[in-house]
């Protein structure tokens, strides 16, 4: 495509994306409120916070395909997730309406679903059980995705992000984790489909243990090749699993579903 937009792109996720994505497109539109560093000779730097809709109209302006990670990442105060996570999907969702409806990659979490045990098996088809603030919040840019499919045709693939961190870092992201090739492979696919609608995807590599199934999103022909079995052992020799009634053993959200309601904004 000619024009890529990554939000976000000062991020963990977003630094790595930038590189990896830099050939999808002939340039590549990145933002963020925190430093982007210096621009290579294919990208554009355009800083915004989400939460300004009037930016955020001119930084979707004249973007092709927008990979949307820009928002609070963890469990935090409701109002810096307010202004990022709930505004600033209204504000990118309004500006892809204004701007020719360039598909979106929606960065979502499984801490919608993070209220599930990890006994449990799921499809994109069962309901959600957000863990957290944040879980909600992404919730919310799920339903405002569907909604703007539903209503104006807008296209978006929902990606429900396991742990995309370069290695697992402890048990449960054994099942969790999704490597950021197999997430760049994942993009490749979303902008390749002549028709995409508005799938959601469990966004984890072919883990040994996984808790989600991805049958209903095979229609993209993604099939993710990396695995975390080969960090096993390093997790193994780190420490024992913790007890079935920790949370990091009992819930697919993790330590995030025991996290209180955050009241400092800038905690
Ligand atoms: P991150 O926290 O490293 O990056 C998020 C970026 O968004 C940061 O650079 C931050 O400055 C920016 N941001 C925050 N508020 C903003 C605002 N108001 N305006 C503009 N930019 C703002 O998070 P990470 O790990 O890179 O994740 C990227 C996306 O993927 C996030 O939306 C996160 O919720 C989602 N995700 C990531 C997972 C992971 O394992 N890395 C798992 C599940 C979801
Ligand atoms: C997320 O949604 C977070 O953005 C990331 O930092 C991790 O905590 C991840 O989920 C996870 O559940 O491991």
């Amino acid at each position: 495509m000619k024009r890529l937009l990554i939000t976000g792109a000062a991020g963990g996720l977003g630094r790595v994306m930038r590189q990896l994505l830099a050939p999808m497109a002939e340039v590549v539109r990145l933002s963020d409120v925190a430093d982007l560093g210096e621009a290579a000779p294919n990208e554009e730097l355009m800083p915004c916070d989400l939460g300004d809709e009037a930016a955020v109209m001119r930084l979707v302006a004249g973007c092709d395909g927008i990979v949307h990670f820009g928002g609070i990442s963890t469990e935090k105060a409701f109002g810096p997730i307010l202004n990022a996570n709930i505004q600033g999907v209204y504000n990118l969702y309004e500006a892809a309406r204004a701007h020719g409806q360039p598909r979106i990659v929606f960065a979502s979490s499984n801490h919608v679903v993070g209220f599930y045990p990890q006994t449990e098996r799921l499809t994109a088809a069962d309901p959600m059980r957000p863990d957290g603030l944040y879980g909600v919040s992404k919730c919310f840019g799920e339903a405002m995705a569907h909604m703007y499919f539903d209503k104006f045709g807008q296209e978006t693939a929902i990606v429900r992000i396991g742990s995309c961190f370069p290695e697992p870092n402890s048990h449960r992201m054994l099942s969790t984790w999704f490597s950021a090739e197999d997430f760049a492979a994942l993009i490749g696919r979303v902008f390749a489909v002549p028709t995409l609608g508005c799938p959601t995807v469990w966004g984890v590599s072919d883990n040994k243990e996984v808790w989600w199934d991805n049958t209903a999103a095979a229609f993209l022909g993604w099939t993710p090749r990396d695995s975390s079995e080969k960090f096993r052992a390093r997790i193994a020799a780190e420490g024992p699993k913790p007890g079935p009634a920790d949370p990091q053993t009992r819930w697919q959200g993790g330590a995030f579903a025991a996290a209180p309601i955050a009241k400092d904004d800038n905690a």
